[in-house]
């Protein structure tokens, strides 16, 4: 697997919609805007397969690409976008919550944080939820370009404690340089069946 052969394959507004479960599924999450979508362009190398805005709220269903028929990539909405009307906001939050507790297919959870900000009760929760669920994932602390040295170091250090993980455990990604790309990329071909 070698993440050249991408593409989308569906987007899904009911639980009903999702596609047969015939490859492992990598699912992103993270807050609105935090960068879901340009990370998995990056991932794959495409400027523009996933779109992607300066304002929040851009991805609103749960979105499929097949990555050279071994695994499924699935773009969420992000989460804690405040302009969504609540009725949408909540039927999307049901969306994604019967997804990740119903997907018998899904193998890992890429929880991507931007590396500026501090945790949030929403991060904490997801992160809460997963290891109380036992599915794997991998923290993701995205557009590193934004930092440099000492103030890039200290986040990092605070959102590893908040999350008591260790460095060696989750990834710094920037979409914009590529750092990290190859790591994720490794990382998430070893879910190939
Ligand atoms: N400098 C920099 N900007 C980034 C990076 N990743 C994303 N961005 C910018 O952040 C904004 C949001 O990116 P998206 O990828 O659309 O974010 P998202 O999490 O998919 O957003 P929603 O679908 O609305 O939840 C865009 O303006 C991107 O260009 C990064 O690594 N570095
Ligand atoms: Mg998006």
């Amino acid at each position: 697997m070698n993440f050249h052969n991408v593409s989308f394959l569906k987007s899904v507004y009911k639980i009903g919609q999702l596609p047969e479960p015939i490859y492992p599924e990598i699912a992103f999450a993270g807050r609105s805007n935090v960068g879901k979508s340009s990370l998995i362009n990056r991932l794959v190398n495409r400027r523009s397969l996933v779109k992607t805005s300066s304002k929040p709220g851009k991805t609103q269903s749960l979105n499929f690409f097949d990555v050279d028929s071994c695994l499924y990539l699935v773009d969420l909405p992000g989460y804690g976008y405040a302009k969504v009307s609540m009725g949408v906001r909540s039927s999307w939050e049901k969306l994604i919550t019967r997804y990740l507790e119903e997907r018998q297919s899904l193998v890992c959870v890429v929880v991507i944080i931007d590396i500026r900000h501090t945790l949030k009760e929403y991060d904490r929760n997801l992160v809460g939820w997963l290891r109380n669920s036992g599915l794997s994932f991998l923290p993701v602390y995205t557009k590193s370009d934004k930092l440099s040295g000492n103030k890039l170091a200290r986040n990092a250090a605070e959102l590893d404690a908040g999350l008591t993980i260790n460095p060696a455990d989750r990834i710094l990604f920037s979409a914009k340089t590529g750092q990290g790309c190859e790591a994720l990329q490794s990382l998430l071909a070893s879910y190939e069946k």
